[in-house]
């Protein structure tokens, strides 16, 4: 029997209340490969775990081989073959952003050294914890047992956001489009880029949408959604969030035919700062995750990839003695 072991971190939280069952229904893995879910979240959390695992055990999903639920890491890590890295603290009422970003950083720099004791070398390390990008890089920094390239961030969910949007646009389905990809920060700075988008693996109708759209309507809306889901739901991205990791560890597995977005250690790709999780566009194909070379980049593409860099570094600085 093949097994494969999955640990969740904030399971207890709103994401992992989707993103379990999106996992344990979903096709990842072919038919015969099992699924162990270790299940992390802190002490207060443990009961409401409890409530979790008889809820998917519940469920009799085929795959589902066990479910481990614990409050430590240790236990959690040990063996894993995908550490989702969920959980972390949400901002608070008058909350300054730089406080969010340290106390977060704290969390994810501790995790990251347990991980780097208890987990296998090859195992893949998936950041979505806010701030994703720069968490991801607190990861990178404090597991040096694990090689860069098994560590990214998620970007799915901003790519998916930006398909949806242009499919409803432009009539037509989000499979009928590729090669839409957003760069880098996971935040309202990153550039869904569609310049090189195509539709049925041709431009024109890519062409013939007005730059007041793209510019006034299409980036904006992208770049806010999360805002714009709050608003309404009053509570942030859970289902579409949970989602995106399902088809983010797809890739990962299966690879990807579509270019993919997902933040990577920057290796100065681009002229881009080299120790910053950048999202670029990217190919996964064996196993291996390559960005793609010679994007076309027009001026004001730039500008927007440099700015959204800018604040990365300055993401960085904020935390630079945890690294
Ligand atoms: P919730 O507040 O519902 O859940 C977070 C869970 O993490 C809680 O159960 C909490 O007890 C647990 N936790 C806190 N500290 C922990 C620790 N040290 N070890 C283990 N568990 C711990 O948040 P939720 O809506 O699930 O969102 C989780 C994170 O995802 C947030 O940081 C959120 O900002 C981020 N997101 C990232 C996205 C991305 O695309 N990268 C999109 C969705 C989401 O906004």
């Amino acid at each position: 029997m093949k097994k494969q072991i999955i640990t969740i971190t904030g399971a207890a939280g709103n994401i992992a209340y989707s993103l379990i069952f999106r996992i344990l229904a979903g096709n990842i893995f072919d038919q015969d490969t099992k699924i162990q879910l270790n299940l992390l979240d802190i002490s207060a959390a443990l009961p409401i775990l409890m409530g979790v695992k008889l809820e998917i055990e519940d469920c009799a999903f085929r795959q589902l081989d066990s479910v481990i639920i614990t409050d430590k890491p240790e236990e959690a890590f040990a063996d894993s073959d995908f550490i989702l890295l969920v959980g972390a603290k949400p901002r608070s009422k008058g909350m300054q952003r730089a406080d969010l970003l340290l106390d977060n950083a704290n969390i994810f720099s501790a995790q990251g050294n347990i991980i780097n004791e208890n987990a296998k070398k090859t195992t893949k390390i998936i950041v979505v914890g806010n701030p994703a990008n720069t968490n991801a890089l607190i990861i990178e920094k404090n597991t040096k047992n694990i090689p860069t390239e098994n560590i990214s961030s998620l970007m799915r969910l901003d790519q998916n956001r930006a398909k949806s949007i242009l499919s409803i646009k432009t009539n037509c389905r989000v499979e009928q489009i590729s090669q839409l990809i957003v760069w880098g920060n996971h935040s309202a700075t990153q550039y869904p880029d569609i310049n090189n988008a195509l539709i049925n693996n041709n431009n024109e109708k890519i062409l013939s949408l007005s730059d007041q759209w793209i510019l006034d309507e299409f980036i904006p809306r992208v770049q806010n959604r999360g805002a714009e889901i709050i608003e309404h739901r009053g509570k942030s991205s859970a289902a579409s969030a949970a989602s995106a990791i399902h088809d983010h560890v797809y890739a990962l597995v299966n690879g990807s035919s579509d270019w993919e977005s997902m933040g990577i250690m920057s290796s100065n790709s681009y002229d881009i700062d080299d120790q910053i999780f950048f999202s670029y566009p990217l190919n996964i194909v064996n196993d291996e995750i390559k960005i793609i070379d010679a994007v076309n980049l027009s001026e004001s593409s730039i500008t927007y990839i440099k700015n959204t860099e800018k604040e990365l570094i300055s993401e960085r600085d904020i935390i630079k003695d945890l690294l």
